[in-house]
């Protein structure tokens, strides 16, 4: 890969390990999509070379709400690994990031792979089972603003994850979705807000692999995106996400702001 690439890859790298936010990468070059995607690939290769395991991939963007919170209306993909999974239950440490934010998701568990061009009804004959999820969002560009290349250069800000428990699947189609801080609704939305059905957003994630030339892994893990805006956290907090149908999934917060 081009070395100009490899560098602002080892630059978000090291935002996301020293928790240090930098500035935005597209402010001193411009950055092309395939570079942000090219960008993306080389930090996570970084990752593995660590000890990282690839376990799936998360969707940003795909509902309206998210679009107009961050002010960017393309759908990008991030990649996920086992090291920034949480158990349902567990415990996140604030000061383990830079200015964290959690949104309410539905996570697919894949039994095949999948790549290319689908419809809804071949992207969920490769499905295993649903789940409610938390997607914790940490930017490590300055005041979490960015542009569509500097976002997705920086795994479209992939921090942390959590997955409620797994169930067969079962109609997404239009399941209201409550996001609670220690029992109060903070967000709320239906599933029909991601890209008007869960499904469309696996098939989105197919798509867009397939233009990286990736393919989506039997037993990985995709996040169809937030269903609404997302929330900053704050020390001290239990988060939820509560979906019709599909149960709860949530995390403590734990450590100083
Ligand atoms: C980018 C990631 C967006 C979602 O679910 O829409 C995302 C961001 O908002 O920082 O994860
Ligand atoms: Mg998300």
């Amino acid at each position: 890969m081009n070395g100009g690439l490899e560098s602002l890859a080892a630059v978000v790298d090291a935002a996301a390990r020293s928790h240090c936010a930098i500035e935005q990468l597209s402010i001193r070059r411009d950055l092309s999509v395939a570079d942000a995607y090219a960008i993306q690939h080389a930090a996570m290769e970084r990752r593995i070379a660590r000890g990282e395991m690839p376990v799936g991939v998360k969707l940003g963007f795909t509902s309206r709400e998210k679009a107009l919170q961050m002010g960017v209306h393309d759908v990008i993909l991030g990649h996920l690994t086992d090291a920034m999974r949480l158990a349902d239950g567990g415990r996140l440490e604030l000061a383990a990031y830079i200015h964290p934010r959690i949104e309410p998701e539905i996570a697919f568990l894949l039994k095949r792979p999948l790549r290319g061009q689908l419809s809804e009804i071949e992207a969920l004959a490769a499905v295993a089972a649903v789940a409610p999820a938390l997607e914790v969002i940490d930017s490590r560009y300055r005041d979490f603003k960015f542009a569509l290349a500097d976002v997705i250069a920086d795994n479209s800000s992939a921090a942390a994850f959590v997955i409620g428990p797994w169930m067969p699947p079962l109609d997404l189609s239009d399941l209201a979705m409550a996001m609670e801080f220690d029992g109060q609704v903070v967000r709320a939305g239906s599933s029909s807000a991601i890209l008007g059905h869960p499904l469309k957003a696996l098939a989105a994630a197919a798509r867009i692999a397939d233009g990286l030339g990736e393919t989506l892994q039997d037993g990985w893990i995709v996040m169809a995106g937030a269903a609404t805006a997302a929330e900053p956290l704050r020390p001290g907090l239990t988060v939820r996400n509560v979906v019709s149908q599909l149960g709860s999934v949530s995390i403590r917060v734990g450590g100083a702001a």
